[in-house]
């Protein structure tokens, strides 16, 4: 094999890769709309990305507070978005500390 060959064959693998990689790990879209999570519940593979996005009127936070996973982000103002990746399975209830009645329950596979 010639070392153009060889590149052209590391090149084809490496694309393949990525391409694996970019369907193994998922990206879904949560809305916070009227102080609540859309959808409320939902069912993820490990890897994982929770995109939540503030499409309220009103400033939101995410935060998760379990002995598996720890998550706190910052607040989130109308427009903003807060990205969560989840590596580790179990069920996870994401809250909101300036609306404690907001509640998404993520279960990780
Ligand atoms: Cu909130």
């Amino acid at each position: 094999m010639t070392p153009r060959a060889k590149l052209l064959l590391g090149l084809a693998c490496g694309v393949m890769l990525l391409a694996f990689d970019a369907l193994a790990a998922e990206t879904l879209v949560i809305s916070q709309k009227k102080r609540t999570f859309s959808p409320s519940e939902v069912a993820v593979h490990k890897g994982d990305t929770l995109h939540i996005a503030n499409d309220d009127q009103f400033t939101h936070q995410v935060y998760i507070d379990n002995p598996a996973f720890k998550f706190e982000s910052a607040e989130s103002d109308p427009g903003g978005n807060v990205d969560i990746k989840f590596a580790v399975a179990g069920t996870f209830d994401v809250l909101c500390h300036i609306h404690p009645k907001m509640k998404l329950q993520v279960t990780v596979q």
